[in-house]
């Protein structure tokens, strides 16, 4: 088994922290340009989704999509789980990293792709042809991003972590969506969130983490 990498994005990093978090250890290949923030055309032609995170086993099938890969790696390492034990804390673990990555992903995702001029011309991940940043989306990408740590704010409350006491990949979708925007964008947590800026302190702190962005 592989795994495709891109240096710095978000979503091959939900998997990185993953397989840190349950010690699984195998080649990252970084599919990314040495020069310019693209993918490589090497990676491209023989990925047709054109996005990474990609997990490659060795008979060469692909799968795609940080959640799926994550699924698959639970379903073959169960311990320790990130994904839930039983029906229920699968059910609202899933709920919450879907917000996590719909809310807060798709919050970053919007700021930085219709800002970053690197990106100029490429709005939108996993497609070929041109398409035009929005400026527009800029704002509304920075207040979408307010409204996430706002909601995990609330749903996080006294507790250590997003569904409960134990770190599941809720958490890891949701810091790696804070950690890029905090990093890339400037965007900092509203000072009344004090259990979200809690629990980003302690998530920040988890050695599976720790990496140069
Ligand atoms: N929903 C996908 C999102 C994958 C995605 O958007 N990946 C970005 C990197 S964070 C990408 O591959 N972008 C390619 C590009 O910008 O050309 C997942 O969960 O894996």
């Amino acid at each position: 088994m592989k795994l495709y990498d891109w240096k710095g994005a978000p979503n091959p990093r939900r998997v990185l922290i993953f397989l840190k978090e349950k010690a699984i250890e195998m080649p990252v290949i970084d599919a990314g340009t040495d020069a310019g923030a693209r993918l490589s055309d090497e990676y491209l032609a023989d990925h047709s989704q054109r996005l990474v995170p990609v997990l490659e086993l060795d008979d060469g099938t692909q799968i795609g999509e940080a959640m799926a890969i994550c699924r698959y790696l639970e379903s073959i390492h169960p311990e320790p789980p990130l994904m839930g034990s039983d029906a229920l804390e699968r059910a609202r673990i899933d709920m919450w990293e879907r917000r996590a990555d719909m809310e807060g992903i798709g919050a970053a995702s919007e700021l930085f792709r219709n800002s970053h001029p690197a990106f100029a011309g490429r709005g939108l991940p996993g497609r070929a042809e041109r398409i035009e940043q929005i400026p527009e989306l800029v704002e509304r990408g920075g207040a979408r991003m307010t409204w996430f740590i706002e909601k995990f704010d609330a749903q996080i409350g006294d507790s250590p972590f997003i569904t409960s006491a134990d770190f599941t990949t809720a958490d890891i979708t949701a810091f790696c969506a804070m950690n890029f925007t905090e990093k890339v964008c400037k965007v900092r947590i509203p000072e009344s969130c004090v259990n979200f800026t809690r629990w980003y302190e302690a998530v920040s702190a988890r050695p599976s983490v720790a990496r140069k962005q």
